[in-house]
């Protein structure tokens, strides 16, 4: 899209309180913050409202170390803004998202058929919404801040994975382009920032508990206050290089959550979580990553059971309905030679 800029300055007037809307991660938050400085002199005031609290360590640490000011949705009045954005993701993704009408939408996810907006940009092909911002920006004429560029470069790089998931060339130019404006020692603070101390005691928990199935690794941790350290542990597991298949599971809010990972080598995690748990619950994902998640009602267990019996009946599912392949490259390399 060329020339939106005009376009999006028409959007309002200088009399408008605009309210944008995010689910936050680094992409929605960079993006909104780039929405933010693209407004600047054409309303009265913008305010970022997360619809949810963040969680994620990393996603802390963004806030606090670029000093990003958001108030969550929940503290504010959404009547005293008569404009309403959402940027990163659309109003049918999300209960508290669909309930506005919204001036603007600005995305990177397939466009979903009830989104509407009076201006609505839409790149399914897009790797991140902070490429579609940075766009913005260069069209605009805006230097972006070192705050800025390094909250876009960081969008960019968390939701194409460094580029190892879907991006386009426009995401790589984007990247290159806040380069220039960013700096590493900061970048790497937040990459660093994965887990935070109250997060070691599940470490903890997880070294000690783990059992191995041939090559693949389970744990259980009991209720967690974040599904996030799940998904920490199972990707921290996959570094054993004997490992090719984690299996990490939890209560979270009266649901066994299980998060599953894998070396991607010929394998399916997102079958493997619906053959184990999808009868019992939701249960999906991609090839090397996957989640299942199971209403503690809908399992023979009850709320306290001891984490072993926990562990046993995920191993067993797993185990029994995955239909894991007996051999996996592992064991053949593991047997005696002759
Ligand atoms: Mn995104």
């Amino acid at each position: 899209m060329h020339n939106v800029i005009p376009r999006l300055h028409q959007l309002f007037s200088h009399e408008d309180r605009l309210l944008i809307l995010i689910d936050p991660d680094p992409d929605s938050i960079a993006s909104a913050l780039a929405l933010k400085r693209l407004l600047w002199h054409h309303v009265t005031s913008s305010i970022i409202a997360p619809i949810r609290p963040i969680t994620r360590p990393q996603n802390e640490r963004l806030v606090q170390l670029l000093g990003i000011s958001l108030t969550p949705l929940a503290e504010l009045n959404p009547g005293d803004y008569n404009r309403k954005a959402v940027v990163d993701n659309q109003p049918p993704h999300h209960k508290s998202l669909a309930a506005f009408n919204y001036d603007l939408v600005i995305d990177h996810h397939p466009l979903e058929p009830e989104t509407k907006a009076r201006l609505m940009d839409i790149r399914p092909e897009y790797g991140a919404t902070a490429t579609i911002m940075t766009e913005y920006l260069r069209e605009a004429r805006i230097k972006p801040s070192l705050k800025l560029a390094t909250a876009l470069y960081y969008g960019i790089k968390t939701d194409t994975a460094n580029f190892e998931r879907a991006a386009v060339e426009a995401d790589v130019r984007a990247f290159h382009y806040l380069f220039g404006f960013t700096r590493k020692p900061l970048v790497r603070r937040l990459e660093f920032a994965e887990f935070n101390i109250p997060m070691l005691g599940y470490f903890q928990q997880a070294l000690n508990r783990f059992r191995i199935r041939q090559t693949r690794l389970y744990a259980f941790l009991g209720p967690v206050n974040t599904p996030d350290i799940l998904v920490i542990l199972a990707d921290f597991f996959m570094r054993a290089g004997e490992i090719t298949w984690t299996i990490v599971g939890g209560i979270y809010q009266d649901k066994l959550v299980v998060i599953f990972r894998n070396d991607s080598l010929r394998k399916n995690a997102g079958r493997l979580a619906l053959r184990a748990f999808g009868k019992l619950g939701s249960a999906g994902g991609h090839a090397a990553s996957a989640r299942a998640e199971v209403p503690i009602d809908r399992t023979p267990l009850s709320p306290i059971a001891r984490w072993q019996e926990w562990q046993d009946f995920i191993i067993d599912r797993v185990e029994r309905h995955g239909r894991l392949k007996p051999h996996t490259e592992g064991e053949i390399l593991a047997k005696p030679a002759g």
